[in-house]
């Protein structure tokens, strides 16, 4: 970026000596201006694999250090797991603290509000420790896809509580264990769901996760609300949800169960565990199917939520999973419907969406129903991903970093994915 035209010759100098080490031209970027700066431009440093520190160098201008690395993969997926286990809620093994021993108090379920049951566990959402079904469900899902996509990437460092022994099981799944044992209890019984532990009211700053000065009306530390998925619009507050069914939420949970069940079983660890997830799978599969629709995270005291609208890209993703866990013909039935009700729906068509929209940016029920589907249904699956990433790819030649994401809150995710 520039405010004038600058010599298109570049210099890739080593950082410590100075020297020389290459010499390329600047390509001028093609697309719309970037803020104040009219001159764009790129340069393309791919050839460059050496690796070392180095830095770009046109006319008397030099880029900040870069450097060049072959990565260690296996550490930075234990960097990436380590970070999950700093997340997690109940007992933390990165503070080792015990933490949210009182969640939590049910609201809008079919008991007497603010019943307590037990829901510990699981992760905090971010650097706010509030607790979602809508995030959790995804991120178990994701670690078992992860796990079955490379087995061998993963290592074993870790416990199951994360204290830093090997236990025999790689650590992947050792976290996948910690998410798919918050999901069961979030599902305490046969019609029961539960889709959010505290809310807005948690945010008050950096706290200590056992020193959580967020005040529910039971004093600071104390009890939090957990919110019964209604699939009606929901807040205790002034604001509330959007929610037209739980469908979104109660697929990609089974979705994720489904996939827990599968890898136990073949991997062998626990047949009790296995067959609690496939119960737990299949109960939400049918309470998806009855209320069909979407439920979004709830807020207090700020209109900020999670405002997932689609759901039947989670559906989808569910009965692949039970078809692929079970055999049974009617779940991949299942699948290819709900398959052509989302078709290409997603934000890769569209120039912005609200926070967390259309979650969780990108369909990966198609991804799973893919392996098992009919010819002309692995067909249509590959064209909606394909018609989707070329609209990206288009997109991105309105600017000149060549990204076609839309630029909003959280939009890392949509690159990523
Ligand atoms: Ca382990
Ligand atoms: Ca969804």
């Amino acid at each position: 970026m520039a405010d004038h035209e600058l010599d298109y010759r570049v210099d890739v100098i080593d950082a410590k000596t100075g020297e020389t080490m290459y010499k390329g031209k600047l390509k001028s970027a093609k697309g719309t201006s970037w803020g104040q700066y009219a001159f764009q431009y790129s340069y393309d440093f791919t050839p460059i694999s050496r690796p070392g520190e180095y830095k770009i160098k046109v006319g008397d201008i030099f880029s900040p250090v870069i450097s060049i690395r072959v990565p260690d993969q296996k550490s930075w997926l234990s960097d990436a797991l380590g970070f999950m286990r700093q997340q997690r809620c109940g007992y933390n093994p990165y503070f080792d603290i015990v933490c949210h021993q009182k969640d939590g108090r049910l609201f809008d379920g079919p008991v007497e509000d603010s019943t307590f049951y037990d829901f510990t566990g699981g992760w905090h959402d971010a650097g706010d420790q509030l607790k979602y079904l809508i995030t959790s469900s995804n991120a178990t899902a994701r670690l078992l896809m992860s796990y079955e996509l490379s087995p061998e990437s993963f290592v074993d460092r870790f416990d199951a509580m994360g204290h830093p022994y090997p236990n025999g099981i790689p650590d992947i799944l050792d976290e996948a264990k910690w998410g798919l044992d918050w999901l069961l209890k979030l599902h305490p019984k046969k019609d029961w769901l539960i889709h959010q532990i505290a809310d807005d009211r948690d945010h008050r700053g950096f706290k200590f996760p056992d020193k959580d000065n967020a005040e529910y009306g039971w004093g600071p530390n104390s009890y939090r609300p957990a919110y019964f998925a209604t699939g009606e619009p929901q807040g205790l507050g002034k604001w509330k949800s959007q929610a037209t069914g739980i469908s979104n939420i109660a697929g990609r949970s089974a979705a994720a169960l489904a996939l827990g069940a599968r890898i136990w079983k073949r991997l062998g660890y626990d047949d009790g565990f296995a067959l609690r997830c496939e119960t737990a799978a299949k109960e939400l599969f049918n309470m998806g199917k009855s209320r069909e629709g979407y439920q979004q995270g709830n807020s207090y005291g700020a209109p900020y939520r999670y405002n997932e609208n689609s759901w039947a890209d989670d559906m989808e993703w569910a009965a692949a999973e039970l078809y692929k866990l079970s055999g049974n013909e009617n779940y991949l039935q299942e699948a290819i419907h709900y398959s052509s009700i989302i078709k290409d729906d997603g934000w890769m068509a569209r120039d912005t969406m609200l926070h967390y929209e259309l979650y969780p940016f990108m369909n990966l029920g198609h991804y799973s129903l893919f392996d098992v589907a009919p010819d002309s249904v692995k067909t249509q699956l590959t064209d909606w991903y394909k018609s989707n990433i070329e609209k990206v790819i288009e997109c991105g030649k309105t600017n000149a970093f060549e990204i076609g994401v839309p630029f909003l809150w959280c939009s890392n995710n949509l690159m990523v994915n």
